[in-house]
């Protein structure tokens, strides 16, 4: 039996689930806060109708400790099974993402102008650098970012496990309340959510969406990508932090998305 350990923000429990995980003595950390039902709901899309609406933020009540993982970053070279084969069960910590800083119009995520062609193609080109990580961070720590109006980020993720999405163990990893604002680079801890247990099945799926909080109009849709059996065995081997490159889904506003995956023995 899989669970969600959540860090500064809330999971949404069903009944069901909790039932379920008393029966079998697995334990997971509740939060106050609910997601819609939309966020909880197994979308395609990036559609406006998938994000919380404004008026009901998800809100950060819920005061969780952090699981199992704790800091949730994997130790280096604590990926055993890596050499032997991929493991069967992992344990999953959700860190970061990149933003692209402007919208699918070109424009500010906070304000109306429009970026350069120059901002534009430089982010092409550092995409297509041989470690594309590596040259976007530095292209954003080489924007002056408070002219490039930044988004506000929060979001939550979503996993699909055991050949069906489980809205049970849907993750806040940011709300209204306590997401990083004015930046392209949110991160979710420390504690960092994610879950534990999960067996790594070939069609094992994870889903980020991404919104901009916005005070004043409706919220932004940043974007939804998904990560795949490929993207979490890459991270166990790669023994780190692994930055998944995700541009190429969607609008391609999310540029990586940050996760730490260690085999479980
Ligand atoms: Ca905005
Ligand atoms: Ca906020
Ligand atoms: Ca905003």
């Amino acid at each position: 039996m899989f669970s969600a350990t959540t860090g500064s923000t809330t999971i949404k429990i069903g009944l069901a689930a909790l039932l379920v995980l008393a029966a079998t003595g697995c334990t997971l950390q509740l939060g106050l806060g609910e997601p819609q039902e939309e966020a909880a709901a197994g979308h395609g899309d990036d559609s406006a109708e998938e994000t919380p609406a404004a008026d009901q933020p998800p809100r950060g009540e819920g005061g969780g400790g952090s699981g199992g993982g704790g800091g949730g970053g994997a130790g280096k070279g604590d990926n055993a099974g890596a050499k032997d084969g991929p493991p069967e069960v992992v344990s999953i910590r959700l860190i970061d993402a990149t933003v692209r800083p402007w919208d699918g119009s070109q424009e500010c995520w906070d304000s109306n102008d429009v970026v350069s062609a120059e901002s534009v193609q430089a982010l092409a080109v550092a995409l297509g650098a041989s470690d594309p990580y590596a040259a976007v961070a530095a292209f954003i720590a080489g924007l002056l970012i408070e002219h490039y109006a930044p988004p506000d980020p929060y979001g939550w993720a979503q996993i699909f496990v055991d050949n069906a999405w489980q809205p049970e163990l849907d993750l806040w990893l940011a709300s209204w309340e306590n997401n990083y604002e004015n930046t392209v680079t949110p991160s979710w801890g420390p504690p960092y959510s994610g879950w534990d247990h999960v067996p790594l099945q070939e069609n094992v799926r994870i889903r980020l969406s991404l919104v901009d909080e916005d005070e004043l109009n409706e919220d932004d849709p940043i974007g939804a990508v998904e990560l795949d059996y490929d993207d979490l065995l890459a991270a166990v081997d790669s023994g780190e932090v692994y930055e998944v490159p995700v541009w190429g889904q969607g609008q391609g506003a999310i540029l990586f998305f940050g996760i730490s995956v260690v085999a479980e023995q």
